[in-house]
């Protein structure tokens, strides 16, 4: 363990904050514990609001210079952060799984993440293009322009403590911005672990200053960040809780603000389903990750034909699940993140027998150290009222359906809406699933389980998941700014709207 983490530049206490280098902070301790033993790993000084200040003033300065070089350069180097990240994804990704509780593929997965995230962007720094337009005035022409935007804020939760900053840091790059980032304090040393590898690059290059790590509280870090006009875009991932504080303290400053937050993700499982692709895609959804994505699946729609095969099936797969080490090979249950998320775990639990679920697997806790809890499955008949709340924990609850319009307006019944998937072979309640009056998530699957989506595409989702998009295709727009531009080429003045103004 000392030996991976002085390979990543960890030691046993930490500074909380890094902007062209470490500094030194002195605030509160916080130590980070591996939740497959509730040992601690390692610990952390917190930042505060003076290290805030010189952060802040740091990353404006580098912005003035960041913002003119060109983005295929900036794209080169972003090449290189990714060129650093494989040759680290085997430590970071162990380390990942220590201080999270992934199993290990999964750490290793999102490392993965990010390094993907740093071939597209790469290829993005070369396509941050605007539209043109045509005048309505004589040889005059029109475009619109994408510009650096300043200092991003970027917030990222525990259970994505690398891939989530990659998607907005790695962007944000390209787009020409600086950057400040505040990881959960749940997941502190990889937060730095990455920080480290990726700014190393940024300094070799020139550039430190461009990246920057706090650590702090979110009563004074957090709190400055949020209310700070010199921060245009806030970029947060979380709880819906979180996010509506967020949210509404950014637009009270008119800043911009892109928010991924809470899901209740759901699956539909039609008659026609291929059991085994269900079975499997359902399991991960709900299992993977001990239920800790924002992505995870949380309920299934089940047709009634199929209801009690399909459960029956989903249920023996859940019981051959057993919980081990992270690290071994073979595991594909971890903990949950710590005492607090199995007590939340024990509370839905309670809730459920309160309200008259019945638990078809699991529902307590395990017995060994660390925070390990049963996946769970729920038989709901009738209404589940604690089945609308995100619960972050394994737990599924099970729904049958006759007509598949009421199982798709149940499905979209909740507060958020990021993820959803079908499992069908039929065509047409495929795309009766995806037309206009189908899913209303952000992200809507055929055949595949509601998490683990590729970076290629826009990621967010709309309601109380925020409406934020992250990662691929045209998120960027996000991290720039748009500049609409009209130029007279002719001797004259004419006026848009056949307005005159004769002097
Ligand atoms: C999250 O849980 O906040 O789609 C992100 C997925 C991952 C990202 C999850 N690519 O499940």
């Amino acid at each position: 363990m000392t030996d991976l983490l002085s390979r990543l530049g960890l030691s046993d206490v930490n500074n909380g904050a890094f902007c062209d280098g470490a500094m030194t902070t002195t605030g509160r301790i916080v130590e980070s514990f591996n939740p497959a033993t509730g040992e601690a790993i390692a610990s952390v000084r917190l930042a505060n609001l003076a290290d805030y200040e010189t952060i802040i003033t740091k990353a404006q300065e580098s912005f003035l210079k960041w913002r003119m070089v060109p983005a295929p350069k900036r794209g080169e180097i972003v090449r290189q952060i990714g060129e650093a990240l494989r040759e680290h994804k085997d430590d970071l990704g162990r380390l990942e799984s220590i201080e999270v509780g992934k199993v290990l593929s999964e750490g290793l997965g999102e490392v993965q993440e990010s390094i993907d995230m740093a071939d597209l962007c790469v290829g993005m720094s070369r396509q941050l293009s605007g539209l043109t337009m045509h005048s309505e005035r004589p040889q005059h022409r029109m475009y619109e322009q994408w510009h650096p935007m300043g200092v991003v804020g970027i917030i990222t939760a525990f259970n994505f403590p690398n891939a989530v900053w990659a998607w907005n840091a790695l962007v944000a790059l390209v787009a020409g911005d600086t950057m400040i980032w505040k990881p959960s304090l749940k997941a502190p040393l990889t937060a730095i672990a990455t920080h480290l590898i990726c700014d190393k690059v940024m300094q070799e290059n020139g550039f430190g200053g461009v990246m920057s790590l706090i650590i702090g509280d979110d009563v004074d870090v957090g709190s400055a960040m949020v209310d700070d006009r010199r921060i245009p875009l806030i970029s947060a991932t979380g709880s819906c809780r979180m996010g509506r504080i967020v949210g509404a303290r950014v637009a009270q400053r008119l800043g911009r603000c892109l928010l991924e937050l809470g899901g209740n993700n759901a699956i539909i499982v039609h008659k026609d389903a291929d059991f085994d692709l269900a079975v499997r895609g359902v399991a991960f959804g709900a299992v993977g990750t001990a239920g800790q994505r924002c992505t995870s699946t949380r309920r299934l729609f089940v047709h009634s034909d199929i209801v009690e095969s399909f459960t029956e099936k989903l249920v023996a797969a859940y019981d051959s699940i057993e919980a081990g080490d992270p690290l071994a090979e073979g595991t594909l249950l971890g903990p949950l993140i710590d005492e607090d998320a199995v007590k939340t775990y024990e509370a839905a639990i309670a809730k459920v027998k309160a309200q008259g679920g019945e638990i078809l697997s699991g529902g307590e806790r395990i017995d060994r150290p660390g925070f390990y809890v049963r996946p769970t499955v729920v038989r709901v008949r009738g209404d589940l009222p604690v089945a609308n709340e995100e619960t972050f924990a394994p737990i599924l609850y099970v729904f049958e359906y006759t007509e598949l319009a009421d199982a798709i307006a149940r499905q979209n019944s909740v507060d958020q809406g990021l993820s959803s998937a079908i499992f069908t072979d039929s065509f047409r309640a495929a795309e009766g699933f995806l037309a206009h009056n189908g899913s209303d998530c952000g992200i809507a699957n055929v055949n595949i389980g509601t998490s683990g989506a590729e970076i290629g595409g826009a990621f967010g989702g709309e309601k109380d998941t925020g409406g934020g998009r992250e990662a691929g295709s045209d998120s960027w727009k996000a991290y720039m700014r748009r500049q609409t531009c009209t130029l007279n080429w002719s001797p004259d003045l004419p006026l848009a709207q056949g307005v005159t103004f004769d002097i």
